[in-house]
């Protein structure tokens, strides 16, 4: 497969101004004719991308090509010698039946309950048709969509201005869709579908009036308002805080419960994985329906940050991933604790982002080349490159942002752009935003080092911070970047705050000195986790737990928690300093925020620590050593558990930051207490479950009854099951809870995996047994985990390229394994090496086998 650079970037030598589509779909197969205006722009052949698609005729301004006015090759068509004007007509057929890479055009469920929907990002549209499939072509399009009356919902991108039946088909009905916008093909949609609809309107701050429509199954349309509610939250914030109002007449959200991603920003046509769209309260958890009005939100800001605005190329994917991420993140946090949210963000941030640039598939949050696009939907661009933007943002201050985003839009709407054109326009608020454009180049974390020096004479103190990133093998020596570093002083004996500064460390190492300062005080660093670093300062382990008590920023708290844990987890250190400041907090932090005060007992997952040890990994006694601390948290607090519990008793259901704290807790407190086996708390998770008002503390208890073993547990399992049969979403936690287990064995998952319910073409639940496996890497890093997750890749690379790579990238840490576990892993993947056929494995897999 061939390499991609960013260097050889070329404009393309011809632009489109309308697209006209008719796409048929037919019991077997599907037919798509097309008719292209183009206009040449460039030096250069006609170049169209297709993929899986037969071409039946070609004419260019209405004469037919014979197959010599013409060359195929490499997924390519091209046509050399053509007029600088001209309309481009193609007939072509496809098969989205038999199409389970879900890309292009394809047939989701089976026999009589099928729809018909497309994924174009990145480059799905040229499974549709021959097409120039790349970001920076941006057209007109016109559908007509035409199919059997068995599916009466017929949708594609803009404003519906035609429908009716086929004159010589009465079976058969149509639709034509028209959007005013140039997009580029990547954003073009349709659905074939029978579905209902709930529908809302909006009006924007520039008064137009929206008909806002979620489709989903008749079923699960009930499911539909926190989306509904989420879309219109998300439409004012967007107006307010961005000034970015909504451009067309109609927003319509569909459902499919198959889907490789989380949503898609198709223009005014969202397409979204059910997981991410349908909410309530008696089957969704709280954790997943707040990541469903993220998603919403996130999805609804594309219209301007990647639509109306999006990106030259692919190497630019984080142009519209990092800035819109950024965008949801601090919607999420309006929603939330701000502290919370930043938690979550950061700890998602640590697990995934930090082991991925610790190893093979590092990257720059702008990578210079690529095999395969599809292989950098990675939390380095999406999540590395909104923690670019956050330091942007905070750099400038709030004011400063908006001005430079304004200037964005306003420069850039319509146009296809670069990275550099979105730190040029924010620079117009202030010029040293371009230095930050090393962050996009480099890849690698950061580790910030420093130490503190007072001099009592002088009444000053210095700090020392010293930043340094590994050099990745393919790159250049790294430089250094500019690192924010929000920084207080507090004072010893009152805790108060005596100081406050956001340090900018630029160089290898500098010098920051603080004045009238009376006496040595307590150093806070990195506030709000300020930058996408490892910090790693000579704190007591007493300094820590004094800023657990005196620190005013939420993050930071829960920051110093973490810090005593990885010491003791990874450094040996004695764990009463902890337990102690824990033991102090707890109580307090409960009734003031109790999802502050769930997340203050984290300890991370084990795949997060593993991401800092970079030899002789040992799955088992990572796992030991965390088990261990958590039993010494819950006993040392087990006086603690009863009281805690009984102060969150089972209330009615409410959607608010307060309750789902209070739920949160109580599964914590639930999970300690039958750790530190207080009497009786095997019941309160069997009442817990019983009674339950909704799905967070059934399920809750059900994690608790698994993982702990309780008496009974497999009643509950089936109970669970009987309930919830006809719910995929639900079925698929029913499967996840038992496949990341505690005690989960190779066993187990292989009956997961033959049970009825358990289906290869649909990713959720391939994700809901296969991914949940990699939680237990005790499990995973065994000869028989490993067959079962390679075979699993194995069996989808043909299938479905896209997830099959996706599940081989977590396998990228291999090589930091102890022996023989390491020597195995290595001859498991070079077996699947063998084996492999698509370009997204095959990629992957070269790359995680040169560690
Ligand atoms: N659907 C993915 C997202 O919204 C790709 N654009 O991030
Ligand atoms: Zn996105």
């Amino acid at each position: 497969p061939k390499k991609i650079y960013l260097k050889d970037y070329k404009k393309p030598s011809y632009d489109v101004e309308t697209v006209d589509l008719d796409i048929k779909v037919f019991d077997d197969h599907a037919l798509v004719d097309s008719t292209l205006v183009m206009h040449r722009q460039a030096e250069g052949d006609l170049v169209l991308y297709g993929e899986d698609v037969e071409l039946l005729e070609i004419s260019i301004n209405g004469e037919a090509l014979s197959s010599e006015g013409y060359s195929q090759s490499d997924g390519k068509l091209t046509i050399s010698d053509t007029p600088d004007q001209l309309t481009l007509q193609l007939q072509v057929r496809i098969c989205p039946q038999t199409n389970t890479a879900l890309e292009g055009l394809y047939m989701a469920g089976t026999g009589s309950d099928t729809m018909f929907v497309s994924q174009c990002e990145p480059e799905g549209f040229r499974k549709i048709t021959f097409y120039p499939d790349r970001p920076d072509v941006l057209a007109v399009f016109t559908t007509r969509l035409e199919a059997s009356k068995r599916y009466p919902t017929l949708l594609a991108n803009g404003n519906l201005i035609e429908q009716g039946v086929v004159a010589d088909a009465p079976d058969r009905h149509y639709a034509i869709w028209h959007d005013p916008t140039h997009k580029p093909s990547y954003l073009f949609a349709c659905v074939v579908a029978d579905l209902d609809v709930l529908t809302d309107y909006y009006t924007t701050s520039e008064g137009r009036e929206v008909t806002l429509e979620l489709y989903a199954k008749a079923e699960d349309i009930d499911k539909c308002h926190v989306g509904m509610q989420a879309l219109k939250d998300a439409m004012v914030w967007d107006e307010v805080n961005y000034g970015r109002a909504y451009d067309l007449d109609r927003y319509m959200i569909v459902a499919v419960s198959q889907f490789n991603m989380g949503a898609m920003e198709n223009k005014g046509l969202n397409i979204f994985n059910t997981a991410c769209v349908l909410s309530s309260p008696e089957t969704t958890t709280d954790i997943r329906s707040f990541n469903v009005k993220a998603v919403i939100a996130h999805e609804y800001f594309h219209n301007w940050t990647g639509n109306r605005i999006t990106c030259r190329d692919w190497f630019q994917l984080c142009l519209k991933e990092g800035l819109t991420v950024y965008r949801d993140q601090s919607f999420s946090a309006d929603h939330q604790s701000s502290a919370v949210q930043r938690i979550d963000d950061v700890s998602m941030l640590r697990a995934h982002q930090f082991s991925e640039d610790a190893g093979p598939l590092a990257h720059p949050v702008r990578p210079e080349s690529f095999v395969e696009i599809n292989n950098f939907y990675t939390t380095t661009i999406y999540e590395k490159g909104a923690e670019i933007v956050r330091m942007l943002a905070n750099t400038l201050g709030p004011e400063k942002f908006r001005q430079g985003t304004d200037e964005y839009f306003r420069r850039y709407d319509g146009q296809a752009v670069t990275v550099e054109d979105f730190l040029s326009a924010l620079s117009v608020a202030d010029s040293k935003i371009e230095r930050f454009i090393d962050w996009y180049r480099q890849p690698g974390t950061p580790v910030v080092s420093g130490h503190q020096h007072y001099d009592s004479q002088a009444q000053t103190l210095t700090i020392t911070l010293s930043q340094q990133t590994r050099h990745v093998a393919g790159f250049d020596a790294p430089k250094p970047l500019p690192i924010p570093v929000a920084t207080a002083l507090f004072a010893k004996d009152t805790g108060a705050i005596v100081a406050e500064r956001m340090l900018l460390l630029e160089e290898d190492e500098q010098v920051f000195t603080f004045e009238n300062v009376t006496s040595e005080p307590i150093v806070s660093l990195l506030r709000d986790f300020s930058a996408p670093v490892q910090l790693n300062y000579d704190y007591h382990d007493e300094d820590l737990a004094f800023l657990l008590k005196y620190e005013t920023n939420g993050f930071n708290r829960w920051q110093v928690t973490q810090l005593l844990v990885n010491r003791i987890l990874l450094k040996g250190h004695h764990p009463s300093i902890y337990l102690q400041a824990v033991a102090d907090t707890l109580p307090q932090l409960a009734v003031d925020d109790p999802m502050l005060a769930a997340r203050l007992l984290d300890i991370p997952s084990a795949r997060e620590l593993a991401s800092a040890i970079h030899k002789d990994y040992d799955p088992s006694s990572i796992k030991q050593q965390r088990e261990g601390l958590y039993q010494q948290v819950a006993d040392s607090l087990a006086e603690q558990w009863t009281a805690l519990y009984q102060q969150l008793p089972i209330q009615g259901y409410e959607d608010s930051p307060k309750a789902r704290g209070a739920r949160a807790l109580r599964n914590v407190v639930l999970d300690m207490a039958l750790t530190a086996q207080v009497e009786g708390a095997d019941k309160w998770a069997q009442q817990q479950y019983d009674n339950a008002s909704c799905m967070t503390e059934r399920f809750g208890a059900l994690k608790a009854l698994v993982d702990h073993q309780v008496a009974g547990v497999n009643d509950y399992l089936a109970d669970f099951y009987e309930r919830f049969k006809a719910d995929e979403l639900v079925i698929d936690l029913w499967f996840s809870v038992q496949a990341s287990a505690e005690q989960v064995s190779t066993d187990d998952i292989t009956a997961l995996l033959e049970h009825a319910d358990f289906d290869w073409n649909t990713p959720n639940r391939v994700r809901s047994v296969i991914s949940a496996l990699t939680s237990q890497p005790t499990v995973l890093w065994t000869s028989e985990g490993l067959d079962i997750y390679t075979g699993a890749i194995q069996r989808l690379d043909e299938a479905n390229p896209v997830l099959a790579s996706r599940l081989l990238q977590v396998l990228a840490r291999w090589y930091t394994l102890v022996e023989p576990q390491r020597q195995m892993a290595h001859d498991k993947l070079s077996a699947l090496q063998k084996q492999a056929s698509s370009k997204h494995v095959l990629e992957s897999l070269d790359s995680v086998l040169a560690a």
